[in-house]
């Protein structure tokens, strides 16, 4: 199911209790941010929230805010129009698995995944809710819409944009889906890099040297030509969602979203740069990068639960504003896990497990503990079959995409439950002797890691923490692990609920 706007999915939230409304003025300066930081530490990642009166300095916004409507299983869910994230999962694994059905209900199952396939695909149209009210910067091209305000006043100081915490550089738009195009080969990628307000129509704009923005921005400088760059706020939260995706280079997160919605995504062209956005968005915020032109960033409170230090980066110059007339302004914040992307980057893992699974037959199921901020931590289980295949699972995930970044990696065997992190630890513990069970690689690190002595690179560790083979050079007996007898458990339970009633 598709939202038609991000209220519209708010509205969802709230019929499903899954929102708390803020009727009181709260300052985006902090006090958002303490509000939030308690909800989502709450269990399961407690409630959405609505500030339906941020203050910008004191002052009342003309947009409401919302905040945490990712941040638990179950709103991820919402978000993606599922009942559940396993769904997706599910037809991922169906579509990566096609083959000539054998029977008429399979037939059935793929023709409805072929339509789902063609959905994917965005439609063009020609104007959209996000065009309501447009604001254009440059006097040189006046709108032509005499029909809608064209206030020159406004500006970014007008939206609710966080300061996260004490010691950020300024204010951040920390929801921002980030839409720019290869020059070479047209190709579209969204993606969410935060921006950092330096004044009314200038901000940062923070894709690190590894993502796709960067590479596009590249080429851009490459060809010495100023780079056309649009952000959308809001819209329905699948878009949001594929922005954060880890897909691969190339890979468009438009039909991701469609794919997730069951519903073409629609997309209009901006007023002032040569790209198109979805229709649906509540602010668009169109403008450019100029090559070579770049501004130390930050410092600002990351999803490490440190602050990341002042780092140059390049400048987003805004040429207009679009948006709803009754826009509402989408933010989070990082800090100290767990918080509401802990969520998001969970979703992605599990619709992506089918990839995974393609490449490596063996992985039983993968989790990103949240203490770990994606990449600092994988746990991995796989059906063991033969000697070392623990280091082939930590050395191909090492080589796909984002998982590169994977400062550890730990193996345990499919008996184990991944998701419970404690169970993790006790495989770890029993199963491994330290120097015979680890090994060491060089990769990219993350960006935001401040660990490693150089930025972008260090060292990554994988430990193997699956019961060792004679293979392996075991040659002793792996113990057996306790396991109570099921028919016992079973006259147990019996007996319990006896003597409750
Ligand atoms: C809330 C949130 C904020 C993020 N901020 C940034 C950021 O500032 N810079 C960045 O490079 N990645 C950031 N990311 C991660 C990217 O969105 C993610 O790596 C995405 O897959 C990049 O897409 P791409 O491969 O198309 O570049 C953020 C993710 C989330 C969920
Ligand atoms: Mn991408």
């Amino acid at each position: 199911m598709a939202y038609g706007s991000f209220s519209q999915f708010i509205a969802a939230l709230e019929k499903s209790d899954e929102l708390k409304r803020i009727r009181l003025p709260v300052a985006t300066e902090l006090e958002i941010t303490e509000i939030a930081d308690r909800e989502m530490k709450a269990p399961g990642g407690g409630k959405a929230l609505l500030f339906e009166k941020p203050t910008i300095d004191g002052r009342v916004s003309d947009f409401p805010l919302a905040i945490n409507t990712m941040g638990s299983q179950r709103r991820m869910a919402m978000a993606l129009g599922l009942p559940s994230i396993d769904e997706l999962a599910h037809e991922m694994q169906l579509i990566l698995k096609a083959k000539p059905p054998t029977g008429l209900r399979e037939a059935w199952t793929l023709l409805r995944q072929g339509i789902d396939l063609l959905h994917a695909r965005p439609r063009h149209v020609s104007d959209g809710p996000c065009k309501e009210v447009v604001h254009r910067f440059s006097a040189s091209d006046k709108s032509d819409r005499s029909d809608r305000s064209d206030e020159a006043a406004f500006s970014l100081e007008n939206l609710p944009v966080l300061k996260c915490w004490p010691k950020d550089g300024g204010r951040f738009i920390t929801l921002p889906n980030v839409h720019t195009r290869d020059p070479e080969t047209g190709e579209r990628n969204v993606g969410m890099y935060r921006m950092q307000i330096y004044d009314a129509q200038t901000t940062g704009m923070h894709w690190q040297v590894h993502k796709v923005g960067a590479r596009h921005g590249k080429r851009y400088y490459e060809r010495g030509e100023r780079m056309p760059v649009a952000v959308t706020l809001g819209g329905d939260p699948a878009m949001t969602f594929a922005a954060t995706a880890p897909l691969p280079d190339g890979l468009d997160e438009v039909l991701l979203a469609g794919f997730i919605r069951k519903k073409s995504v629609d997309l209009v062209k901006c007023e002032t740069v040569d790209l198109e956005v979805p229709a649906d968005a509540d602010f668009v915020l169109e403008g450019y990068v100029q090559p070579g032109e770049m501004r130390p960033e930050g410092p600002f409170g990351d999803h490490t639960g440190f602050y990341t230090a002042l780092d140059d980066y390049p400048v987003f110059h805004l040429t207009a504003i679009t948006r709803r007339k009754e826009a509402v302004y989408p933010a989070t914040i990082v800090g100290i896990p767990p918080m509401e992307d802990f969520y998001m980057g969970s979703a992605s893992v599990r619709i992506f497990l089918p990839v995974f699974r393609m490449n490596f037959p063996e992985i039983v199921d993968m989790a990103l503990p949240a203490e770990g901020v994606f990449h600092n931590m994988v746990f991995v289980s796989i059906r063991k079959q033969y000697p070392w295949q623990a280091y082939k699972i930590m050395h191909g995930l090492w080589g796909m995409g984002q998982m590169m970044f994977s400062k550890y990696i730990i193996v345990v065997d499919d008996d184990c439950d991944v998701h419970n992190t404690s169970e993790v630890l006790f495989r770890l513990c029993a199963n491994t002797d330290p120097q015979r069970d680890s090994t060491f690689v060089k990769n990219p690190s993350d960006a935001l890691d401040h660990a490693p002595t150089f930025p972008n690179m260090g060292s990554h560790m994988g430990m193997d923490a699956t019961r060792k083979l004679a293979g392996e050079g075991y040659t002793r007996q792996w113990p057996e692990l306790l396991k109570m007898d099921p028919a016992v458990k079973e006259r147990v339970d019996a007996i319990l609920a006896a003597s409750c009633t």
